[in-house]
């Protein structure tokens, strides 16, 4: 964890949150994530390689005696009210990702009050780090804490995961919650989505680094683009399904099923299906190479993945494949691709650590002269989850 950063951000939180309601709050932590390789595949049930990294949304709560709910976001300088009993979508965004989590805490009946809530972050915006995620965990944990409410981590992420699905309406998977939540220091997470079992897999090699090129754009087709891949995703298992219902989801499926029932029927899907199965086995590959230290054969893997999200997928877009382009010959870089759900945010980069500087130096100013934009850049260390800082 940077601390420093961590430090002066929740300074401000605490600061605006005494200047705003008068009170000593309760402070949560919740990370931001990286995610090695294993993309587009935990909402099929597969495999993921997550892990939280130094980059933080805090929470600041603090108990009222009715019950409204009081919030303030630091960042936009905006404040905004609502109850426990009209919970609502609100025309701001930010609101949703708080109030999705007080409706699933509604729905699972645990005992609320009124509470005041003030966050402030340094996860960028966009840049498909999951800030919204880091936010929905950081409300989830601190809401726990604050009300005794006895919620296990695992269900602080599925209530997280549940609100963006429900609420704010993107059937996102269970990998960006549960990174925020389990993140542990110099730790991979292998998450099996279809039963939540996980491994750490340690990563801690002092020659590389995980360094992040933000391509500044966030195309607006994501979202709907997102619901539609797991769409197309649950269309090519029901045709599979028809024959094999042992089938429960693409995890389970071979390719010699996608090529007797999906192609024939819709090349589209087809390509979208055979996409995650062999992204799902490219991962449990992936992690043998971690555990031989192999990370050149783990790097070819992270540019097949991202050959995948371009060309079969079709999740990528002009800026993410210049960036990725950009290192292709580049021997200080093993492996690079897009990250995240795409159309924009921050292509992964496995870099040796001692040209980090130069590698940054070559690709930013070629990615500028190429589209004029101007890529932000990150050097992600990996990090602890969600966690209470005073209280
Ligand atoms: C987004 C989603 F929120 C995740 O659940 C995951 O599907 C990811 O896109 C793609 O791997 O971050």
């Amino acid at each position: 964890m940077n601390t420093t950063a961590v430090t002066s951000l929740q300074d401000s939180v605490y600061e605006k949150f005494q200047a705003l309601f008068n009170d000593t709050p309760l402070i949560v932590r919740s990370p931001g994530r990286v995610n090695l390789i294993g993309e587009h595949t935990d909402y099929n049930n597969g495999l993921v390689l997550p892990a939280a990294i130094d980059k933080n949304i805090i929470v600041a709560v603090g108990k009222r005696n009715d019950g409204a709910i009081r919030l303030h976001a630091l960042d936009q300088d905006q404040s905004y009210s609502s109850t426990l009993a009209t919970i609502e979508r609100s025309p701001l965004l930010w609101p949703d990702y708080i109030l999705g989590v007080v409706q699933q805490l509604q729905q699972r009946e645990y005992p609320l009050h009124g509470f005041n809530l003030v966050f402030g972050g340094d996860i960028p915006q966009g840049a498909g780090l999951s800030s919204s995620a880091a936010l929905e965990c950081a409300t989830a944990f601190a809401l726990n804490e604050l009300f005794a409410l006895g919620i296990q981590r695992l269900d602080i992420a599925l209530i997280g995961q549940a609100a963006e699905n429900e609420f704010v309406g993107v059937k996102c998977g269970l990998m960006d919650q549960f990174a925020s939540v389990f993140g542990q220091e110099q730790r991979l997470i292998k998450l099996d989505c279809a039963d939540f079992s996980y491994e750490y897999i340690p990563f801690n090699n002092p020659d590389l680094r995980i360094v992040l090129f933000d391509t500044q754009v966030k195309h607006s087709l994501a979202s709907s683009a997102y619901n539609e891949r797991r769409e197309q995703c649950e269309y090519g298992l029901s045709l599979i399904q028809q024959h094999h219902p042992e089938v429960k989801s693409l995890r389970d499926a071979t390719l010699a099923q996608l090529d007797q029932y999906v192609k024939p029927v819709d090349r589209v899907v087809y390509n979208r299906c055979y996409y995650v199965v062999t992204e799902i086995q490219r991962l449990q590959d992936g992690c043998e190479d971690l555990k031989q230290n192999d990370f050149e054969s783990f790097g070819r893997r992270m540019f097949e993945t991202h050959d995948g999200l371009q060309h079969l997928y079709e999740v990528s877009c002009d800026e993410l494949d210049i960036l990725v382009d950009l290192v292709r010959d580049n021997p200080a870089v093993l492996g690079a691709r897009m990250m995240g759900g795409g159309f924009g945010g921050c292509t992964i980069n496995l870099v040796s650590a001692d040209r980090v500087e130069e590698v940054i130096a070559a690709v930013t100013n070629a990615y500028t002269a190429k589209t004029g934009y101007a890529a932000h850049v990150y050097v992600a260390n990996i990090s602890a989850g969600t966690s209470v800082i005073t209280g």
